[in-house]
């Protein structure tokens, strides 16, 4: 038995917000957990405060999957990207101890290594198509064997998943939400030109990956895949939301080119259609929006029935500690597939000191006991929180979009 003696949440903005539950043992053992759920990191800190941490004192912090099962079925209300983060943070918390406790990296207790790293690709962006190949250039001569493109559209003031900031740059950019314009038409023009002119520049070896963030219909996603076959993408993600998971059987009649979904999944259940029928190719949930390490392993497995591999979401918004869970869970699965990689600065490096590297485009979570990321409480405390949105997007003539 290693009773919970403690736990606590912790935010911290160090150039943007992250919630972390620290949960400690009587004997001094103590893991962590990221709950940041971007634009709404708030909620979860309460969720975890006001009704999660009352409920764990006192437990055994080995039972993790008995402790999952009763946050999860215990609660009433089951899913929800606010429950499962949190439930998330308890579960990684978890096995952080469980890891310590048996002086092991995590990726040992869950099966060893399966490979020698985790593949990740960068984001390159840029205004111009010119701007984002250049861009390329320097994650290619970083090492970086997968990039992903996204690049202004011609017409439109701002495009998500541009910014002015390029190694380093925050989905969340306002105190309220901004908002950028979209045109469909214009962006369908733009794209193909794009990736014609990363693989004159780039070349064939290179991966190349593309967002869509939701913005198009099924009938649109399938034509945009369509025009990007001679370009052979690793994958198009996001073409259209997936809460109607059958809109995925229109896209894939139309293009080969491959599919990744789900960052913003939260459960299996989000996924169970498009994964039983075959209808993407890469699962992007998250270990900490899809109820922590147990249920994305769930997921993992499911996927690996149906020949799906793992792309988990990484972008700045997942902190270091979530980077590390999910390396662990890289490492160790038979189906890994890639890990999106947006570095953090240095500011939230510092906040987050962690054993996790990066080698020729490739990270490794390193061989710390755990999960191998640390939380300077200190330097964490002159970081207040700082109200932050995701932009939302409209078309030219105001209707609200994204699907
Ligand atoms: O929009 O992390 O693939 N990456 C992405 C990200 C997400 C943000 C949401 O918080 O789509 O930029
Ligand atoms: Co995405």
């Amino acid at each position: 038995m290693l009773k919970i003696k403690d736990a606590r949440v912790v935010v911290t903005c160090p150039g943007r917000n992250f919630v972390t539950l620290r949960i400690e043992t009587a004997d001094g053992v103590y893991g962590l957990g990221d709950a940041t759920l971007n634009g709404r990191e708030l909620a979860v800190a309460s969720y975890l405060t006001d009704h999660v941490i009352p409920c764990l004192i006192g437990r055994d912090a080995h039972q993790i999957e008995d402790i999952w099962q009763y946050l999860y079925k215990g609660a009433y209300w089951r899913r929800g990207p606010v429950t499962m983060s949190a439930i998330a943070a308890v579960d990684m918390a978890l096995w952080d101890i469980k890891a310590k406790a048996a002086n092991m990296p995590l990726y040992q207790l869950l099966g060893g290594a399966c490979r020698t790293g985790v593949m990740v690709y960068g984001h390159a962006n840029g205004q111009t198509v010119e701007e984002t190949v250049e861009e390329a250039l320097k994650y290619r001569a970083m090492g970086y064997k997968a990039i992903r493109l996204q690049s202004g559209v011609p017409g439109l003031p701002s495009t998500y998943g541009v910014s002015k900031d390029k190694m380093f740059y925050e989905p969340a950019d306002g105190s309220l939400p901004t908002e950028n314009v979209w045109s469909t038409a214009k962006y369908l023009r733009a794209v193909p030109q794009l990736f014609e002119a990363a693989r004159l520049v780039l070349g064939e070896e290179v991966h190349l990956l593309h967002d869509v963030h939701h913005r198009l219909t099924p009938i649109e996603a399938a034509r945009l895949g369509k025009s990007l076959e001679p370009y052979r993408l690793f994958w198009m993600e996001d073409p259209t939301p997936a809460e109607n998971q059958e809109a995925f059987r229109l896209i894939r009649q139309h293009t080969t080119t491959p599919l990744a979904v789900g960052e913003v999944f939260n459960s299996i259940w989000d996924a169970k259609d498009l994964i039983q029928n075959q209808l993407i190719d890469y699962i992007r949930a998250t270990v900490v929006h899809a109820g922590g390490i147990t249920h994305l392993r769930r997921i993992a497995n499911l996927a690996d029935l149906y020949q799906i591999r793992t792309g988990c979401h990484g972008a700045t918004d997942l902190s270091p500690v979530t980077m590390a869970a999910a390396l662990h869970v890289g490492l160790s699965i038979p189906n890994f597939g890639i890990q999106e990689y947006m570095r953090h600065t240095v500011e939230t490096d510092a906040v987050f000191p962690h054993a996790y590297t990066f080698q020729d485009g490739s990270l490794h979570p390193g061989d710390a006991p755990g999960l191998g990321v640390d939380l300077d409480e200190a330097l964490a405390a002159k970081y207040p929180y700082s109200r932050a949105f995701l932009p939302v997007n409209r078309l030219e003539d105001g209707t609200l979009h994204s699907w």
